[in-house]
This record gives structure tokens, C-alpha cells and sequence, in this order.
């Protein structure tokens, strides 16, 4: 038996700062998929995710939550990992940045490109990003602010090891030029080279005195080693390498990885630092990085901060982890951001998996039971029609493996979704109900039906990698163990004798949108009670505010108006002078319930006539989000003083 060839696999390993929203989780998903495609093909896959635990940010964050930094990073490690165990993901290893064959590794790694001179000390002074943990010259600075983030810098001053990026740069635009697609997509490559590697690299502050939480330098333990490069280094660390040669069989067998899996945002580490990192270490580069679009909510930046974020865990609950996987893969388009709403989530289901995915199969099932007790034969009578179908299913495996040879996900659903369309609309074309009616069009029946078995076992076998849970139950009610992906590469594969389920729950129940999105927002709202920020009305001056006259009044009288059912008509005095007000608060109060409350006015506003009734005053209330209303009244203070 020929040996199987070697994949590894990687995605970005996550901040160990939070729940990771379905953009962070997107990655994992897609990586996913890939790696069980891989795995279908017939290659060795090696996958591997985990945590970025270390860093001023999670130090703070760490912190403000009362906890070491290490209990801390455990409780993220622990929700991270259920979520992407959650999406049904099929690691080999999650690596955090915290283990210790991991630390060891990275402080060789540090001591080696000292000793070798490729990194120095000396001192600097800069504009430094907490979040980005990133610093900046003047000049990189846009608008005064982080060019990654957008947020704050501040001047800052230390001690730090520098690592002479410039020394490599030849050797990496070589890379780069010689394996053309080291860098995917293409536009992301053009801008590394443009706005990195075109104006020169400047060296690379790697070490940080600032925080201590970090992988200590051990040769001057004031310093722990600069997050990128203890972050970087996991894809060999968590194989096994060694930077004094006894390399562990993994490393031997997977690096260089085939596929580095990340997001748009850090394409320049992985492109340039990384690369760098490991010429000077004299360890082979990466075949090929792909940094993805991201997914966006709506239009807008998924942000904890502003509230939008949308959990994996919660779709979930609401559609299943299949239906996510399928949305996230396929609608992140290849190189621009995606979008998800709960909305969106919901057509897409409607449209693609109970429309025509689930409808066709629950269609086919039932069919095969009611026409033939579930069993097929082998009879044939084939007719022109069939030829098409039968086509397009050869031409969706080969356009499957092409788009994801290209990383393009997205597309190959689409591909898949095309042929279960074409199977539809293979029932339309060949009716195979009034085919039932006609005892001699029995073997067409049986061809009718074996076809459209054939089809869904095709598209289920490449859908797989894609909804893992939902191929087993496809593969269940058509009771095939035809499976692999060799066994769709020729018509014919489904078994006939195989006698389907006898009753074929629908795999995706139709949604009325409506009364879902009800459901969710009820949900959402007592699992994250929101906190709105306040907004206020544009500041004033003192002035402005002294112009009210504002005073304490006793309600004599009250009645209903005659002629508006909102309002009350009171008879306030204020010291010497009684006036009468008009309030629309008939809703909140009987006006028996005003009279002799203690009220607060405003008693030099210009008097108007409301429906008939002259209002000499306004009566001060409290009005909460919902509009409900309840008088501003007072204690022991006399009639006619001033509220200031
Ligand atoms: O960057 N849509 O970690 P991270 C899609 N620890 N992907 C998104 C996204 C979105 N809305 N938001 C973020 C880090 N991502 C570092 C990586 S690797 C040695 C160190 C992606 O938790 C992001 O681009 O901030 C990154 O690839 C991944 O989620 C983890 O992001």
C-alpha cells in the first residue's frame, strides 16, 4: 500500500480573551471542512487549533475578573474549545500557548536567534497599541491613532530585544516570487508587498518589560517574549520540533505546513514575521497562507462592544450545528466579507436545506416506499433526460475538487447545492407520480427513482466534509454505505437491495420566519439582558438652564378634559397663585389621585390652549423607554419654592 500523502492544517490560534462570536468560530468551520475533504481524498490530515493565552491584554483582562492570568486563560481555553467542539470540529490537537512543551520550545527559539545575532537589544521609544500590543513610529500612526484598530496610542519608552527583519527580507520576496501562491487571495499578496516589503522592513521590537504575563526570556527574565512570536511558533511547537534538531515524528511527517488558515486582519504576521522567523531558523516555509474575508453582521464590524456579536452556541440552539456550518461556508464569499443575520440565517435554511434539500430527499424516500416498498431493482429503462443529470453529477465532483483545491468553499457548495436542484427538477420533468398510474411504466418508476437515490448519494457523499451529521442521516434513510468519494467519481454506485428508512423525518423542517425570529429575540434578550448606552441631549450652559422657573406647587383640583381622554386638567397653587395645567397623564393617574400631590413645574413656560383649555404650566414627569409616565412630586417643601 502506497503511503498517504501528508496535510497539515492550521488555523489562526484564538485570544484566549472571550467567547469567540461566529467570525472567530467561521475559521475553524472552514478549516474544518477542509481537512475532512482532505481526509476524503485519501491524504494523512493533520489539523490543529487552539489558544493564544498570553499578553498585556489578557493580563488586564485577567485582572479586572479578580483571577490570576492562568485561571483566567483556562476559563476562555475551556469555552473556546466547547464551542469549537460544539461545531463538530475534527482537530488533531488544540494547542495553547500555555503548554509547556510549547513555552519550552519558544524560549530556545528566542535564545537561538540571539545567540545568532539575529536579535539585539537596544531601546525604544514609540506609540504603543495595548489592544494591537503593537508599537508604532509617528509616521505609521493614521489620524493619531492604532493603523491596525483605530483606537488609542500612547507614548511609550522601554528596554526591548529587536529581531532584524531587514536581513531576510531578499530571501522572503524570493519566497514569495517563486511560489505565486504562497499568499492567497492575490489582493492580500499585493499588499504585503506594497505596504510592507516595497518600503523596506524596519526591525521588530520582540521582547516586552512593560507586563509580565508571557513566556519569560531566559536569559534576561525581565522581559517576556513578544506575543506574535510566542503565538507563531505553535504550528512547529505543537508538532514536535525542536529547535536543537531532536524533532519529534510529527514535525518529520507534516512540516512544512500545506495550509495556514487565518483571518484578513493578520495576513502581515503570518506573511512576513512568520516566514521570517523560520528562514533564520533554517526551518522550511509554509506552502500557502489564505487569509480570509470576515464575516460581518449586516453591514456592520462584529463588536462586543457595540452589541451585535451573534455566538455560535445560539444558532446553534436555534438551527442546528449543520445549518450553521453550511451558512458560515456558504456565504463567505472567497476574498469579500460576508454577512449574517438572524434573518438571513433563516432564508438561507428556508431556501437551500428545507427547500430543496431536505424536500428532495424526504420526496425520494417516500416515493421509493410508496411505489416500491422501499426496495429498488435492478431493472433499467433509461431515457435522453437522465443523461443530463447523470452529467452533472460527474461534472459537480470534478468542479468540487477544483474549487477546493482554490480554497473556494463557498463555491463548491453552490456546486453541490446546483446538482440537488437539477435533481428537483429531475421529478418535475419525469413525474414520477403519473408514472405509478401506468402498470408498464414500472421499470421506468424503478430507473426514475434509482436516479434520483444516485443523485442525493452524490451530492450527500460531497456535501460530507461540509455537514458531517447530516451525510450520516442522508446515508441512513437511502441505506447506502456507498460513502467515499471514489465511490461518486462513476454513476452507479448507490446498492439497489438496499430497502430506504420506511419513514424519512424531514432533515430540515421548514421555519416560519416570523414567529422564529420571535422566539430568538425573546431568547437573546434573557440570555443577554442589554445594557443601552446612554445617550444624551447636547450640553448647555448654566445659563440655559437658569432661564426655567421652576417651582414646588399643590394640586387643589383635578379633573378629566373634557374633550381629550390623555390629559388631566389640574388646578395647581403656588404660594400666593393658583394656575391650572394641563398633563398628559390620564393614562397613569384618576384625577382624584392628583389632588394634593406635590408637584414640580415649570411656571413661567408660555401658556397654550390644548383642545379648548387654557394650560398655564407644565407639570414635571419621569418617562421610562416604554413611555410610561409618573409625576415628579415632593416632600415637605412649600408651595411657590424654586427647584434649582
Ligand atoms: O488574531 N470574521 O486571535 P483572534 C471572520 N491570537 N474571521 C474573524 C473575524 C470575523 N468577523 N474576526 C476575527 C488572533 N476573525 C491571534 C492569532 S495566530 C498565530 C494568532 C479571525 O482571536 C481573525 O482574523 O483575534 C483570526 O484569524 C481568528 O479569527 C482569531 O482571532
Amino acid at each position: 500500500m502506497t503511503e498517504k500523502k501528508p496535510y497539515y492544517i492550521t488555523t489562526a490560534i484564538a485570544y484566549a480573551s472571550g467567547k469567540p462570536h461566529i467570525g472567530n468560530t467561521y475559521e475553524i468551520i472552514m478549516a474544518d471542512a477542509i481537512a475532512r475533504y482532505r481526509r476524503a481524498q485519501g491524504y494523512d490530515v493533520r489539523f490543529q487549533t487552539g489558544t493564544d493565552e498570553h499578553g498585556q491584554k489578557i493580563q488586564e483582562k485577567a485582572e479586572a475578573a479578580g483571577l490570576t492570568p492562568k485561571q483566567f486563560v483556562d476559563l476562555q481555553a475551556g469555552e473556546i474549545k466547547r464551542i469549537f467542539d460544539l461545531m463538530n470540529t475534527s482537530y488533531d490537537r488544540f494547542i495553547r500557548t500555555t503548554d509547556d512543551d510549547h513555552e519550552a520550545q519558544v524560549k530556545k527559539i528566542f535564545r537561538k536567534l540571539y545567540d545568532q545575532g539575529d536579535i539585539y537589544k537596544s531601546e525604544y521609544e514609540g506609540w504603543y497599541c495595548t489592544p494591537c500590543e503593537s508599537f508604532w513610529t509617528e509616521s505609521q500612526l493614521v489620524d493619531g491613532k492604532c493603523p491596525d484598530c483605530g483606537r488609542e496610542v500612547h507614548k511609550e519608552k522601554e528596554e526591548s530585544y529587536f529581531f532584524k527583519l531587514s536581513k531576510y527580507q531578499k530571501k522572503l520576496e524570493k519566497y514569495i516570487e517563486d511560489n505565486p501562491h504562497f499568499i492567497q487571495p492575490e489582493s492580500r499578496k499585493n499588499e504585503m508587498i506594497n505596504n510592507f516589503l516595497k518600503p523596506g522592513l524596519q526591525d521588530l521590537c520582540v521582547s516586552r518589560t512593560s507586563f509580565s504575563w508571557g513566556i519569560p526570556v531566559d536569559f534576561d527574565p525581565k522581559h517576556v517574549v513578544y506575543v506574535w512570536i510566542d503565538a507563531l511558533s505553535n504550528y512547529i511547537t505543537g508538532l514536535g520540533y525542536d529547535v536543537d534538531g531532536n524533532h519529534g515524528d510529527l514535525y518529520k511527517k507534516y512540516w512544512p505546513a500545506d495550509l495556514h488558515l487565518i483571518g484578513k486582519d493578520i495576513v502581515r504576521f503570518h506573511t512576513i514575521y512568520w516566514p521570517i522567523m523560520l528562514l533564520a531558523l533554517d526551518v522550511p516555509l509554509p506552502k500557502q497562507v489564505f487569509g480570509h474575508p470576515w464575516m460581518l453582521v449586516g453591514e456592520d464590524k462584529i463588536s462586543k462592544s457595540r452589541g451585535n456579536a451573534i455566538y455560535a452556541d445560539d444558532l446553534v440552539h436555534f438551527f442546528g450545528v449543520d445549518a450553521i456550518r453550511y451558512f458560515v461556508l456558504h456565504e463567505m464569499p472567497f476574498a469579500q466579507d460576508g454577512s449574517i443575520t438572524w434573518e438571513l440565517v433563516i432564508e438561507r435554511y428556508n431556501s437551500d436545506l428545507a427547500n430543496i434539500f431536505g424536500n428532495l430527499v424526504s420526496r425520494t424516500v417516500s416515493m421509493t416506499n410508496k411505489y416500491f416498498d422501499g426496495l429498488l431493482s435492478d431493472q433499467r429503462a433509461e431515457e435522453p433526460v437522465d443523461e443530463e443529470l447523470k452529467q452533472l453529477a460527474g461534472e459537480t465532483v470534478r468542479k468540487v475538487a477544483a474549487k477546493m483545491d482554490e480554497l473556494k468553499v463557498g463555491d463548491s457548495l453552490e456546486a453541490i447545492l446546483d446538482l440537488l436542484r437539477r435533481c428537483n427538477k429531475y421529478i418535475d420533468e419525469t413525474t414520477p407520480w403519473l408514472l405509478a398510474k401506468e402498470e408498464d411504466k414500472k421499470v421506468r418508476l424503478n430507473t426514475v427513482l434509482y436516479n434520483l437515490l444516485e443523485g442525493i448519494r452524490t451530492a450527500t457523499v460531497l456535501l460530507a466534509p461540509f455537514m458531517p451529521e447530516t451525510a450520516e442521516k442522508v446515508y441512513q434513510l437511502i441505506n447506502t454505505r456507498a460513502t467515499t468519494l471514489e465511490s461518486v467519481e462513476h454513476w452507479g454506485g448507490y446498492e439497489v437491495n438496499n430497502k430506504v428508512a420506511e419513514k424519512a423525518d424531514p432533515l430540515f423542517a421548514r421555519i416560519d420566519a416570523n414567529a422564529k425570529l420571535d422566539e430568538i429575540h425573546a431568547y437573546l434578550e434573557e440570555k443577554y439582558p442589554t445594557v443601552k448606552p446612554m445617550v444624551y441631549k447636547d450640553e448647555i450652559e448654566i445659563g440655559d438652564f437658569e432661564k426655567l422657573d421652576l417651582r414646588v406647587g399643590t394640586v387643589l383640583e383635578c379633573q378629566k378634559h373634557p374633550k381629550a381622554d390623555k390629559l388631566l386638567v389640574s388646578k395647581v397653587r403656588c404660594g400666593s397663585d393658583t394656575r391650572q395645567i394641563v398633563s398628559g397623564i390620564a393614562n397613569w393617574y384618576k384625577p382624584e389621585e392628583m389632588v394634593g400631590k406635590k408637584v414640580a413645574f415649570i411656571a413661567n413656560l408660555k401658556p397654550v390652549v390644548l383642545r379648548g383649555v387654557e394650560s398655564q404650566g407644565m407639570i414635571l414627569c419621569a418617562e421610562d423607554e416604554k413611555g410610561n409616565l409618573e409625576v415628579v412630586s415632593l416632600g415637605k417643601t412649600e408651595d411657590g419654592a424654586t427647584i434649582r
